[in-house]
């Protein structure tokens, strides 16, 4: 059966994370705050140590219960039993994902637009992920699209969505609050000085 995820506090990874020793006992400090969902992403490794630490990653997605995806590559989501993958607009269609991971696979689309999710819809994606919501350093190829440009994503469609990019304590709410069913967040996440309790006020705004 698909699973059913909650997409209230989705934590993305980002492959400048990984260069500190200490990635993994931040990961758990996250899972241990409550996020609801994690990807893993890490746009520029081997395929090797890719398959590695989404192993790694989704061990200990499991300790919490967790479901984890994987970024891009349907092939690493596979190999380590994720819960599905997430896909850009260059990477793999979404039906191509779909095919490889089978039907109760979660396949999430980004989308920018009410075009785009229409067409990630059509193409049987289970969730979008929209954005930039807010300007971001995290991800440089990407253009800011506002909290207006959820709201033109919600009026087309009834697909669960979340805003990424930029996504802060502080405009949280105001993502959710057009709609989104959730938001995806690198850094202020990962970069927070109190990592557990940082999530901790992210899933109280969420309630
Ligand atoms: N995708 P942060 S923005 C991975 O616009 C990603 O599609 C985006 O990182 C998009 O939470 C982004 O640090 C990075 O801003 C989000």
């Amino acid at each position: 059966m698909k699973p059913v995820l909650d997409y209230r506090v989705y934590l993305v990874t980002d492959t400048v994370y990984f260069n500190d020793a200490n990635i993994w006992n931040k990961m758990d400090a996250a899972l241990r705050g409550g996020v609801t969902l994690v990807q893993y992403r890490d746009k520029t490794q081997e395929s090797r140590i890719l398959y590695e630490r989404a192993l790694k990653m989704k061990a200990l997605c499991d300790k919490y219960k967790v479901p984890m995806l994987v970024d891009d590559r349907a092939d690493i989501a596979f190999a380590v039993g994720a819960a599905g993958v997430h896909v850009g607009q260059s990477d793999l269609p979404a039906e191509v994902a779909r095919h490889m991971l089978g039907a109760d696979a979660i396949i999430g689309v980004s989308a920018h637009n009410a075009e785009e999710a229409l067409a990630a819809e059509a193409a049987g994606a289970d969730y979008l992920g929209c954005g930039a919501v807010y300007p971001t350093g995290t991800k440089k190829d990407t253009s800011v699209i506002g909290v207006e440009g959820l709201k033109a994503i919600r009026a087309v469609t009834k697909l669960p969505f979340v805003g990424i990019g930029g996504v802060t304590l502080a405009n949280y709410r105001d993502v959710l609050n057009v709609g989104a069913d959730g938001a995806a967040i690198v850094s202020a996440i990962l970069s927070a000085d109190d990592i557990e309790s940082t999530v901790q006020k992210f899933v109280q705004l969420s309630l």
